[in-house]
């Protein structure tokens, strides 16, 4: 049978309780490492972009915050509901924002950046424990931890984001609240697919069948997205007489 096959293949491959993806993994280390932003720069349409009173204004009346090396300061952001303040030491910029602790808060800041992958990082502070924050980059939603710190500013990594040539939005909103922002941090970056597994099971009496089966898997590894089908095998069979090529079954009882 198709599903005692693939239960083989379940039991004989290595299970990592907790795994995280690769794409998960991002690193926390914010660097700047192989970008240099020119503030100054202005090669999106020009129906993106004005400057008025030397700042830089895009088509919906939002401020564009400069990239400096990477970083926009939040303090430069269209602010809803939340305070600059600079009591706290060792900020970048000419302060950080704080405040945040209403639902209608929000930090907006929209830069000028060549399209590419990203790496984000949120320069904060968060001084009375671990905080999560909901952000939103362009129409992409987010969430990320901000460790809690003690004196001064942290930087952490909140994922790895698309961003398109010219201007972009990245929306930071309440989350757990109580945090401060003091920058956005964007760093050019690549996504690299791990290296193919071994064709190797840990169950050394797996049948020919199952190490075939886990051959042509390894084969599509990193190349190839196979679906199928989480139990109800039978119930698909029964209404449809075929049987899905590939199932996936709960081990909870084995
Ligand atoms: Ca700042």
């Amino acid at each position: 049978m198709l599903s005692d096959l693939l239960i083989n293949v379940s039991r004989s491959l290595t299970r990592r309780k907790g795994a995280i993806p690769f794409f998960f993994a991002a690193s926390l280390v914010c660097t700047l490492t192989g970008f240099v932003a020119d503030p100054t720069r202005v090669d999106v349409e020009a129906s993106q972009v004005v400057t008025h009173n030397g700042v830089q204004i895009a088509n919906n009346n939002a401020k564009v915050v400069p990239l400096v090396n990477g970083r926009a300061e939040a303090e430069l952001g269209d602010l809803t509901g939340v305070n600059i303040e600079t009591t706290n030491p060792n900020f970048s910029g000419t302060g950080y924002v704080t405040g945040i602790d209403s639902s209608t808060d929000k930090i907006s800041i929209t830069v000028n950046a060549p399209a590419g992958l990203y790496e984000l990082a949120f320069g904060y502070a968060s001084s009375s424990g671990d905080k999560g924050v909901d952000f939103q980059v362009n129409d992409e939603p987010g969430s990320g931890t901000l460790k809690q710190t003690s004196i001064g500013f942290s930087c952490a990594s909140v994922g790895k984001f698309l961003l398109k040539e010219g201007l972009n939005t990245i929306n930071i909103y309440q989350g757990w609240g109580y945090f401060d922002i003091d920058y956005i941090q964007l760093t050019p970056t690549s996504v690299l697919l791990p290296a193919k597994p071994p064709k190797v099971l840990v169950d050394d009496r797996a049948t020919q069948s199952t190490k075939g089966l886990f051959s042509y898997l390894v084969d599509q590894y990193g190349s190839k997205v196979i679906s199928g089908q989480q139990d109800d095998v039978e119930y698909i069979v029964e209404k449809t007489g075929k049987e899905p090529a590939i199932g996936s079954f709960d081990l909870i009882d084995y």
